[in-house]
């Protein structure tokens, strides 16, 4: 149960916006997602699907947003589970249909008991069928059968839809831009990450396990009722150098640095923050060697991130950044074009082996088309995106298919803040984590 994160105004105007896309005479069902099952009889905590959370903010289980243009206007509604006394003495309090109806953005709100029936009724009377599919088996059941299933009366009046789309590309290039009651929020996600960050950097000593990091960190994020986006990632040493790490149940020794890939959720909004650094509070100079060419691939990718350009522009300002810097440092022995390659895929990626940018929202790695018309390098930044600039290098000391000098072997770096485009260039939303050699030895010696 929660309190609505924007005005009502606010989803009607989505709400309108992705109804002027769609033709009369349609059908909109979007369901949220299913509680998962942990082990047994005990689930994974709740967690409302994306779109359901952008077009009417709610955030519990077992409910569908429905609307319809059939009588010529929009009409929308809400089906959510009824207030019944001994489900909530086990299961928790609910909002209940009047509620739903009363404070919720929508015209109407019926009970999810009733959901097959009025569907069924209202599939009767719409043409086109715009539904997220794989999240409701029994209401995709429902609508593959009013296609297959034609009774002669059905067929003789002209009954039921003769199209079924999936709605999410409309609704992803709406969630592509945010508007500022969403930006504010996101700023908010992206300040309490830093404030975690922050504090598990201080906290930091040799000898401390990459859980109790881990800790410090989503310990945070829930005093602050807020909770992690995704898995935090907490490596030490050259567990570092594995992207997606997530057992953090290593001790970190004296003279290793310690990758941390964590951020929370704030009304489903995500902050995405990279930092790493050295647990005894002191860089070697092998690993400020390459902490300070990380740090300028990603200050060149931030600048990148400008409207018009391409979206994989921040991506190639990091890639010419750190195949040069490569070579400098006598771990890639060529020329500037060889280790670029033709098309960014030279050998500097042997180091940096993932993309630098993806959009941030509702989901940390956040809907929307990179390439709508085929776009070689991504489709062109507007006002209103808000992503992520997170070039790494990883030098793995297990690694045999690649030579790496021994001095960097076992290396793993990566810096990583969330960007938001604005006409005045990029903003930092993550800025008030410090990310200077100077400002993190100081942090962890203070
Ligand atoms: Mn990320």
């Amino acid at each position: 149960m929660s309190n609505l994160p924007f005005s009502i105004e606010e989803y009607i105007n989505r709400q309108s916006e992705f109804h002027s896309h769609l033709p009369d005479n349609s059908i909109v069902i979007i369901p949220t997602n299913n509680l998962s099952t942990r082990s047994n009889d005990t689930s994974f905590p709740f967690r409302g699907n994306s779109y359901m959370l952008y077009l009417c903010g709610w955030a519990d289980p077992e409910a569908f947003f429905v609307s319809s243009n059939n009588s010529g206007e929009w009409k929308t509604s809400l089906f959510v589970q009824p207030n019944d006394t001994l489900a909530e003495i086990w299961e928790g309090r609910r909002i209940g249909i009047e509620l739903a109806k009363e404070k919720w953005p929508v015209d109407d709100s019926f009970s999810i008991l009733e959901i097959n029936t009025k569907i069924e009724s209202m599939l009767d009377d719409n043409k086109h069928v715009y539904i997220i599919q794989g999240l409701s088996e029994s209401l995709d059941t429902l609508v593959h059968k009013s296609l297959t299933t034609k009774s002669r009366s059905r067929n003789l009046n002209g009954k039921g839809p003769i199209s079924v789309s999936d709605p999410s590309y409309i609704l992803d290039e709406m969630r592509l831009i945010k508007s500022p009651a969403e930006i504010e929020i996101l700023k908010m996600s992206a300040e309490l990450a830093s404030e975690a960050h922050i504090k598990a950097i201080s906290a930091t000593k040799p000898g401390i396990g990459e859980w109790e990091i881990q800790s410090i960190i989503e310990g945070y994020f829930i005093s602050n009722k807020s909770e992690y986006s995704y898995r935090s990632i907490v490596g030490g040493g050259s567990n570092a150098t594995i992207l997606h790490y997530c057992a953090n149940d290593s001790i970190i020794n004296d003279g290793d640095l310690v990758l941390v890939d964590a951020g929370c959720e704030i009304y489903g909004y995500a902050s995405d923050i990279t930092r790493t650094w050295p647990v005894n509070g002191k860089f070697s100079k092998e690993q400020k060697e390459i902490y300070d060419l990380v740090l300028s691939a990603e200050l060149a990718a931030i600048e990148a991130c400008q409207i018009g350009a391409p979206f994989r522009a921040s991506h190639h300002a990091a890639s010419k950044v750190m195949a040069l810097g490569l070579i400098k440092l006598g771990i890639l022995n060529c020329t500037l074009e060889e280790a670029l390659g033709d098309d960014y895929d030279g050998p500097y990626r042997n180091f940096f082996m993932h993309g630098t940018s993806h959009s941030l929202g509702l989901d940390v790695h956040d809907v929307g088309v990179i390439s709508p018309n085929g776009e070689k390098y991504g489709r062109a930044l507007k006002e209103g995106m808000v992503l992520t600039v997170e070039p790494g290098l990883y030098f793995a000391d297990w690694r045999t298919d690649v030579d790496i000098p021994s001095k960097y072997s076992g290396i793993g770096i990566r810096i990583e803040d969330d960007i938001l485009i604005t006409k005045n260039g990029p903003i930092v939303l993550t800025s008030s984590c410090p990310k200077t050699i100077d400002e993190i030895e100081l942090i962890i010696n203070r």
